[in-house]
């Protein structure tokens, strides 16, 4: 693949004392020696070493010094893009680093689209797509784990998984191809059925489990959901800002104040938890309330954690009537229930009961506003959180386009299967075979499309 374009990026965040310039492409090194000159012997850019570090200052085209600059430089195909590529480091200034900008673009260079980095280290062949998005996460990664998840798929331990799967498939695919294509020798026998069940049942064993670990890697990635959920005015807002220790939510004493989903994560100890504020659930007749109640009872299933809140002034004939509604929906999921504001509490509330509560639930008193125990409800959220704790050679679904390539290639997988076992013809059990070797290419990318990877490079940071 090569890219007529030569491209260039700000690669780092504003504010800091160092910013860095990125190009890439075939006229980068060239593009880059228009504009800058280096302090020692006059030697260009095309002309030095690869990997080396040249001192320098860049001019604007009046003659301007602009800055005092380092430049690196990498060529074709050792680097990061697998094209000639130069990194100039300047002062951390916007005012710097736009002129560079504006003056290697007036040289030649385009304005590099988000990931359009990585997009090239993808087309050139330095990595699959599966690394390449991890790139995206390991930017992205808040925590040890989802550091290590990143850092892993990163530098190809998923890529190597599915290499040995798709090498498993291609064993299978062969067997039963080959023995179409001398089916009218009917004498001979390739592969006995049962040898091929086998073989399928082991290879989805193996998708399975990739698919079952996606629950876990989007915990770690995106947070481990925790649902605030109550009546009207319980202080669940009161609460989530607590936790996160910022007005996210809006709080006041009027009921139903939140409507829609308030989500913020917060990293607890090293785990990441996601904290979901929702509305609370009364009886009402406002259309879009409503919609907000029924928003929360979406994210009770989605959680995996469920904090209820009770205050003393709420009906415990209503409470029960709402556990009703509530409980069911919490069989699997680890419930505490908090009674909320002790602090206008004349009695240590007793425990809510009802015969469905689920056998694992907690309870805690506590005040949102005043920080009462909020420390024993963080506590207990560490404790219930059961995060095995995730090893750098673990392979670990984190993404939402694996899991739906693995989940697919699972069904074709469960075809195959169900075809040899019914007996269907070969040619049939060998298209859900190809089906399923689709799929798992479509995670690493040898099948993509051009929205495919729009889609996925569209949310990489410009720059990268
Ligand atoms: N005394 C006391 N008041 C509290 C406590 N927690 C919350 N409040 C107050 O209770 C009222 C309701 O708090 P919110 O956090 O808005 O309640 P909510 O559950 O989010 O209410 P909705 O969004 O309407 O469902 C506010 O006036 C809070 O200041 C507490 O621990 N003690
Ligand atoms: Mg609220």
């Amino acid at each position: 693949m090569i890219n007529e374009d030569t491209i260039c990026a700000i690669a780092t965040a504003q504010g800091g004392a160092i910013g860095i310039v990125r190009v890439s492409g075939p006229q980068a090194i060239s593009i880059t020696d228009r504009i800058f000159t280096p302090a020692g012997r006059p030697i260009p850019l095309v002309q030095r070493e690869p990997y080396t570090i040249t001192f320098g200052h860049i001019y604007n085209d009046a003659g301007e010094n602009i800055d005092d600059v380092l430049v690196s430089l990498f060529r074709a195909p050792h680097s990061y893009t697998g094209e000639d590529c130069t990194e100039i480091s300047c002062h951390g200034s916007p005012y710097i680093l736009q002129q560079v900008m504006q003056l290697l673009i007036t040289h030649g260079c385009r304005s590099a689209h988000p990931g359009e980095y990585t997009q090239r280290a993808f087309l050139n062949g330095k990595m699959d797509l599966s690394q390449a998005e991890a790139v995206a996460d390991l930017i992205a990664s808040t925590s040890a784990a989802s550091h290590r998840l990143a850092m892993n798929q990163m530098r190809g331990g998923f890529s190597h998984e599915l290499g040995h799967l798709r090498d498993q498939l291609l064993h299978l695919t062969s067997l039963i191809e080959l023995e179409l294509d001398f089916s009218d020798h009917e004498e001979l026998e390739f592969a006995n059925r049962t040898e091929l069940q086998v073989l399928s049942a082991k290879i989805e064993q193996l998708i399975s489990h990739l698919v079952q670990t996606f629950a876990l890697g989007n915990a770690i990635k995106n947070g481990i959901p925790v649902a605030i959920i109550g009546e009207t005015n319980a202080g669940k807002s009161t609460l989530l800002n607590a936790l996160v220790g910022e007005e996210r939510a809006i709080v006041s004493d009027i009921h139903g104040t939140t409507r829609d989903v308030i989500e913020d994560t917060i990293n607890i100890d090293g785990i990441l938890f996601r904290f979901i504020d929702t509305a609370g659930i009364r009886e009402t007749h406002d259309a879009i309330e409503r919609l907000g109640i029924e928003r929360t009872f979406q994210k009770i299933d989605q959680a995996e954690i469920v904090l209820w809140l009770m205050v003393p002034t709420d009906d415990s004939d209503r409470l029960y009537e709402l556990a009703s509604s509530i409980l069911p929906r919490c069989a699997h999921k680890q419930l505490i229930i908090i009674y909320n504001k002790i602090d206008q509490a004349d009695t240590c509330p007793s425990h809510f009961f009802h015969p469905s509560l689920p056998p694992h639930t907690l309870h805690l008193s506590l005040s949102a506003k005043y920080g009462i125990h909020l420390d024993e409800l963080r506590q207990m959220l560490i404790e219930t959180s059961h995060l095995p704790n995730v090893s750098s050679n673990d392979v670990i679904i984190t993404n939402v386009r694996h899991f739906e390539a693995l989940t697919n290639a699972l069904k074709a997988i469960q075809q195959v299967q169900q075809g040899l076992t019914t007996g269907l013809s070969g040619d049939l059990i060998s298209q859900d075979l190809r089906e399923c070797l689709f799929y798992l290419g479509s995670i690493v990318g040898e099948v993509t499309t051009d929205e495919v990877l729009g889609n996925i490079f569209r949310n990489f940071c410009i720059g990268k």
